[in-house]
């Protein structure tokens, strides 16, 4: 060994992990709940006091309509009328809301992973097309034959409705790569969980959006959890906006359950990929209150963890800052909710009265 090698402390080595390793970050601690809840409002009150009436109104529409269609997904899906996977959105709504109603319909794209009923509303698609599609009925946006997790409209710019965990962050960033080639002045929406962090996928699109500087708004909706394993007992460093540095990308934190913070910071990042062709990293940190998905007992966690969550609610923070910027009255907050119960249950009823696809539809438009 040479000799300057041998002097050398072990504890100065880059190959000692021990001394080099970075401490995953503590990134949610329910006690604070209360205090972030207070916190987030103050700030929220001021971006709704900028914003105009007709748009909140639309978010928060499109919060209750989302939460209420996905209440009667799992009801609908006991009596068994929906079958496969279904996977719910419930507590993550402000992250759909904020991000997409910040996109121009016309010409934006959104793509997303297999929890994609509240992202496909917001983005357009009716909640008739998507509650027949989960029933499998010809009716269905993707005539049922895409099922719950994947939900696919071409019309509204919405690219699925993914099963394989980051794969949407490939196709996503190829998206971004044709809006930059033909030159339309588009951008893309790429939506994925923390799980698919950690994979390769995440890490090479990142790469190449940077290096190629793509149009695109990469959005991890960290709900803190994959299938049942949290986040803190799968990776290294679980403070994810920062992993943007790694590849010179934008970074930034964003509150998932503050709905105007998340519609401000999509809004940058949407400007930065438009006029300067820069890609970004939002983490937009949530809380994910049912199951994985429908077949999840939810042994890993605490009901008292998930009613610490809920007293940040996404619905109830915004609703008790409209009301106290003196947006809305009770009785318009009830009116809204009674809008949103009146379209879901139009939904149920269609999906309900449609036809399952004939059976020449069996294999068109359909590639193995
Ligand atoms: C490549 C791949 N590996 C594993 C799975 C199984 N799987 C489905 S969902 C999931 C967890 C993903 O969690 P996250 O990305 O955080 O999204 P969330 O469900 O929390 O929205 C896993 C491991 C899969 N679908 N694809
Ligand atoms: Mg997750």
């Amino acid at each position: 060994m040479p000799k300057e090698a041998a002097k050398t402390k072990r504890s100065d080595s880059p190959f000692n992990h021990k001394a080099r390793a970075i401490e995953p970050v503590d990134v949610f601690d329910p006690d604070e709940a209360q205090a972030e809840y207070l916190k987030r409002k103050k700030s929220q009150l001021a971006l709704i006091k900028k914003t105009d009436k007709a748009l909140l109104e639309e978010m928060l529409y499109q919060m209750i309509l989302g939460r209420i269609f996905e209440e009667r997904c799992a009801e609908v899906y006991r009596l068994g009328k929906i079958g496969g996977f279904c996977h719910l959105y419930i507590g993550q709504e402000a992250v759909a809301v904020g991000a997409i109603t910040a996109i121009d319909k016309k010409r934006d794209y959104v793509i997303v992973a297999y929890r994609d009923h509240v992202q496909a509303m917001v983005a357009g698609i009716s909640p008739e097309a998507v509650m027949a599609e989960l029933y499998g009925k010809a009716t269905g946006c993707v005539k049922g034959k895409g099922g719950s997790m994947h939900l696919f409209s071409k019309e509204h710019g919405f690219f699925g409705g993914h099963g394989i965990v980051g794969g949407q962050i490939g196709v996503g960033t190829g998206l971004a790569f044709a809006q930059k080639y033909r030159n339309d002045g588009g951008v893309t929406l790429c939506f994925f969980g923390e799980a698919a962090v950690n994979q390769g996928i995440f890490h090479e699109s990142l790469n190449m959006a940077q290096l190629w500087k793509l149009p695109i708004v990469y959005i991890c909706e960290n709900n803190q959890y994959g299938m049942g394993t949290s986040l803190k007992r799968a990776m290294s460093l679980a403070n994810i906006a920062r992993k943007a540095d790694s590849y010179g990308m934008y970074g930034e934190f964003v509150d998932g359950m503050d709905v105007m913070a998340v519609r401000q910071a999509t809004m940058k990042a949407i400007e930065r990929a438009r006029n300067e062709s820069l890609p970004s990293l939002l983490e937009v940190r949530c809380y994910r209150y049912m199951g994985h998905s429908m077949s999840d007992p939810g042994k890993y966690r605490t009901v008292e963890e998930i009613k610490k969550y809920q007293q940040r609610d996404p619905i109830l923070l915004f609703k008790d800052s409209l009301k106290e910027a003196g947006v809305f009255d009770d009785s318009e907050f009830e009116q809204i909710e009674q809008r949103a119960r009146k379209r879901v249950e139009e939904a149920v009823e269609f999906a309900e009265k449609s036809p399952f696809p004939s059976e020449d539809e069996l294999l068109t438009d359909v590639l193995v």
